[in-house]
Order: structure tokens, then C-alpha cells, then sequence
């Protein structure tokens, strides 16, 4: 049996439940309590504050969490990042208002700066060789300029709205996070074991995400060039069809690619083409 913390209601709380879900890994969220036990794999959930997660992981009140790299990065415990998820991305950086004639960090020696992430951004000055104040509160840190508590603000971004809407801009790109999986050092084999196996499966479902199966019909002659065009997993299926000259071909793409690959595809007489979602890809 492993356990796995993950945040217990917030913005990484659903997609965290559905990765588990796309793995094997089913909890029955009507049934759920502060610690819910999967029917489908050895592993309890156990719903908590992000905020708690990494210490959780790191005392063992947990093996393994998912949350964001910021807090791991912020709360200092250690813990193993173990694979990166792929969703919950977004930066913490530094912002000024906009009236500001920013240059370079050195604009903010000497000044106050607002956050939840002191350490991240004490590392961050220090690295730099700059002195400013770093004044930690708990929410609502964009206000902070406005009201006067501060000159400027170190705190989340993704697409940059709350900055717009508080007249701040945008200055410094400090680190950029994504949910991630971590587990507690020096697991013991059997939890070890478990943890391979989830990699695994989380593994080929991220994988899977955004891919898509493409099958079409197409002139024998342009096989080589549809290759050029389709370098799949290891090379695109070519099966002959009844009428002499043609064949089946069949590959993966990604998303993003594919209206690229099939005008390109058409160029070279693809016709009847079907694009299929994909379940899983298991390498
Ligand atoms: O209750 P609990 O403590 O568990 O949750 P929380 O309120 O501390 O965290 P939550 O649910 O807001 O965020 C959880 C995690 O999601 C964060 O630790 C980040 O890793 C990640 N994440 C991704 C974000 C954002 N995107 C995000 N945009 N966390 C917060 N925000 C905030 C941002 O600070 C801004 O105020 O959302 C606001 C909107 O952002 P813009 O730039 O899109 O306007
Ligand atoms: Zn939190």
C-alpha cells in the first residue's frame, strides 16, 4: 500500500484525480473522506492544503504528493521530484506598476516587495547580489502596491490578468512551475515498487495527451514521401489495399502538428483520412 497526498479542494485538486483516473487509478469521489482507499490500486488518497503537501511527503505522513512546483520549491523539504504532470502551469515572478521605468533587478534594492514565496525570492535576491525588503503576506498580494504596503509585488502568474486589472507589469520570470509528482527519499521496496508501477502508467497517459491516431488511404508511389512527413513512433503501419496502386497508412501525430501533416499528407494524394483519439500510448 503507498499513500498519496494531493490537494484537497483548489485548482490542482481535479486534474490531479483525473490523471490518477487516466492511470488505473480510480477513487470514488463520492465516498470521499480525508483519507480515501482506490479500488482499483494498493494506494490511499489523502486530501490536504497544497501548502501541507510537501511537508506531508517529507515527514511520511504520505510517500507521495502531487503539487506544485512552487511550494516544493518554496517549503524546502526534501522530498524527490519525480515526473513533471503537465498541467497547473505557471511562473512566480516579480511585478512593478506600471509606472515604473524598469531596467534591471537592481531597480529593487532598497525596496518592499510583497509575497507568499519569502524563500524563492530571498534565493532570487541573493543570487543577484541585491538588498530589499521581502514582506511575506498571506493572499491578496497584488493589492499590495495599491494600498501602499509595498513597491512591488513576487507572486504567481499565469495569464497575467490579475497583474493587468491591478495596474502591475510583469518584470522578472523566476521560476516556472507545473504540478508535480514527489516522493518521499529512500522509499522502502515494496512502496518502491508501487511507485515504478505509477510511473509508469502516468507516464504513458501523459504521453497519450494531446496525440492523435491518423489513418488514410494513399498512392503506393508516395509511401516514402508520407514517411518524411509522419515519423511515428517507430515508423508509420503501411498495409496494402485491394485496388493495386493504393495502401493504408496509419500513425500517430501530435495535435499541435496535425493540420500541418495532413495538408501536407494531401499534397501527396492522401485521401480518406480519419483522425482517432488515442486511449494510451504504452512504449
Ligand atoms: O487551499 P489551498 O491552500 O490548497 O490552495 P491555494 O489557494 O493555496 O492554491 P490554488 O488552488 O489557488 O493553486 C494551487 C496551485 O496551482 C499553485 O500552487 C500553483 O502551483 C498552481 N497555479 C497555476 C496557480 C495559478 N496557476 C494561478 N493563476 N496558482 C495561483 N494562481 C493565481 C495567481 O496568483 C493570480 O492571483 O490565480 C490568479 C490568476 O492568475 P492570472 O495570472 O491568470 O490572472
Ligand atoms: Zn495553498
Amino acid at each position: 500500500m503507498i499513500r498519496i497526498a494531493i490537494q484537497a479542494k483548489g485548482r490542482l485538486n481535479e486534474q490531479s484525480i483525473e490523471l490518477l483516473r487516466e492511470s488505473g487509478v480510480s477513487v470514488d469521489e463520492n465516498r470521499r473522506k480525508f483519507l480515501t482507499r482506490s479500488e482499483s490500486f494498493p494506494l490511499e488518497v489523502l486530501y490536504l492544503r497544497d501548502d501541507d503537501i510537501p511537508q506531508a511527503v517529507s515527514m511520511g505522513a504520505a510517500d507521495l504528493g502531487i503539487v506544485g512546483l512552487n511550494e516544493v520549491a518554496e517549503k524546502g523539504f526534501a522530498v524527490d521530484v519525480v515526473l513533471k504532470l503537465g498541467f497547473g502551469g505557471c511562473r512566480v515572478s516579480l511585478a512593478v506598476p506600471k509606472s515604473v521605468d524598469y531596467s534591471d533587478p537592481r531597480w529593487f534594492e532598497g525596496r518592499r516587495v510583497a509575497t507568499s514565496y519569502p524563500r524563492i525570492l530571498k534565493e532570487y535576491f541573493a543570487r543577484e547580489g541585491v538588498t530589499a525588503e521581502i514582506h511575506e503576506i498571506a493572499g491578496s498580494v497584488e493589492i499590495a502596491p495599491a494600498v501602499g504596503m509595498a513597491d512591488a509585488i513576487f507572486d504567481i502568474v499565469s495569464s497575467g490578468g490579475t497583474l493587468v486589472s491591478n495596474g502591475l507589469v510583469e518584470v522578472e520570470k523566476v521560476l516556472h512551475s507545473e504540478a508535480v509528482l514527489i516522493a518521499r527519499p529512500g522509499l522502502e521496496p515494496e512502496k518502491q515498487a508501487l511507485l515504478e508501477q505509477l510511473k509508469f502508467r502516468v507516464g504513458a497517459a501523459l504521453e497519450s495527451r494531446g496525440m492523435k491516431y491518423l489513418l488514410m488511404n494513399l498512392p503506393t508511389a508516395s509511401v516514402e514521401r508520407a514517411i518524411d512527413i509522419l515519423p511515428a513512433m517507430r515508423s508509420p503501419t503501411v498495409m496494402p489495399l485491394a485496388q493495386e496502386g493504393w495502401c493504408s497508412l496509419h500513425s500517430v501525430v501530435r495535435q499541435e502538428d496535425l493540420w500541418n501533416k495532413i495538408e501536407a499528407l494531401k499534397a501527396i494524394g492522401a485521401e480518406g483520412i480519419l483522425v482517432l483519439a488515442l486511449e494510451k500510448i504504452i512504449k
